[in-house]
């Protein structure tokens, strides 16, 4: 039997990132993890990029109010259940997506609202201005119900070198005083920092309130992680637009990366991307 059209809207969650013409990371990667994870995905161009496997050779920011626009206007047509930020170029974009957010009710407290601090790509191409660093600490931190920092982006924004639990705890603390409400570090790059083998991938969620929670999987050695920090924030993001507590949706997202990791694949000659082909009904 062939089901009826639906007559119901799924959840929506908006993505504000940049494009990656080689679809593994940013907005494509975004909108991929959406989908699988249940919820309509919406986009706010931010930059586009120019790149394929073997990395990024060049970027072109979208005007501040074009970036603006584009929240607007779908948030006052189709809504926003939860929204997350990726690469946001320079500090002009950063501060027309702090206007229009409040505008449009997302953060402080409102629409969900992830912040993943984006700070350059896996081959190290800086995708942010230097000086925009100041405007994700002082106008998206204080807006973001949840932030997800590597540890690189950590020692970039607090200036804090994350070792092990207790140093973890710090950049937490830390980037709560910047008002972020809860924080997700991420423990993934710990293994090259530290030096010592890491036989898990522990991340540590921190809420304002003091509780914590951590969240362990084993670590997975695989060449093709291409859009893996992108596909994390936005699972955690897609979770929250369907009504999912911080804990569940960061929940979901461990579940969701864990298996993009598994299923990454080679693609052209450089880091093929994590995947979400296994959702596909073949
Ligand atoms: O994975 C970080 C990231 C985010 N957004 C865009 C990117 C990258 C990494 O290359 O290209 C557009």
């Amino acid at each position: 039997m062939t089901p009826g059209p639906r007559t119901s809207s799924p959840p929506v969650a908006l993505s504000i990132a940049g494009t990656d013409s080689g679809g593994g990371a940013g907005m494509t990667a975004d909108v991929r993890a959406f989908a699988a994870c249940g919820v309509h995905g919406a986009v706010a161009v931010t930059a586009v990029t120019v790149q394929n496997s073997l990395g990024v050779s060049g970027f072109h920011p979208i005007p501040p109010e074009v970036v603006a626009d584009q929240v607007r206007t779908v948030a006052g047509d189709m809504g926003v259940d939860a929204a997350k930020t990726g690469m946001l170029a320079t500090a002009e974009i950063i501060g027309a997506i702090a206007a229009v957010c409040d505008e449009v009710g997302i953060g402080s407290g409102g629409i969900p609202f992830v912040v993943d601090p984006v700070a350059a790509s896996m081959h190290g191409s800086s995708l942010l201005a230097d000086d925009a660093l100041d405007a994700v600490r002082t106008q998206l931190l204080p807006r973001a119900t949840l932030v997800t920092p590597n540890l690189d982006e950590i020692a970039l924004l607090v200036d804090v070198k994350v070792v092990d639990d207790a140093s973890a705890r710090e950049a937490a603390r830390a980037l709560h005083a910047l008002g972020a409400q809860a924080v997700l570090v991420k423990g993934g790059h710990l293994e090259a920092v530290s030096g010592r083998r890491q036989e898990d991938c522990v991340d540590l969620l921190s809420l304002a309130s003091g509780e914590e929670h951590e969240f362990r999987s084993e670590r997975l050695d695989r060449p093709h992680t291409h859009g893996g920090g992108d596909s994390l924030a936005s699972s955690i993001t897609a979770g929250l637009a369907r009504g999912m507590s911080l804990v569940d949706a960061v929940a979901l997202g461990k579940r969701y990366i864990t298996r993009a990791v598994e299923d990454s694949y080679p693609l052209g000659a450089g880091h093929g991307p994590v995947s979400s082909l296994w959702a596909a009904p073949m």
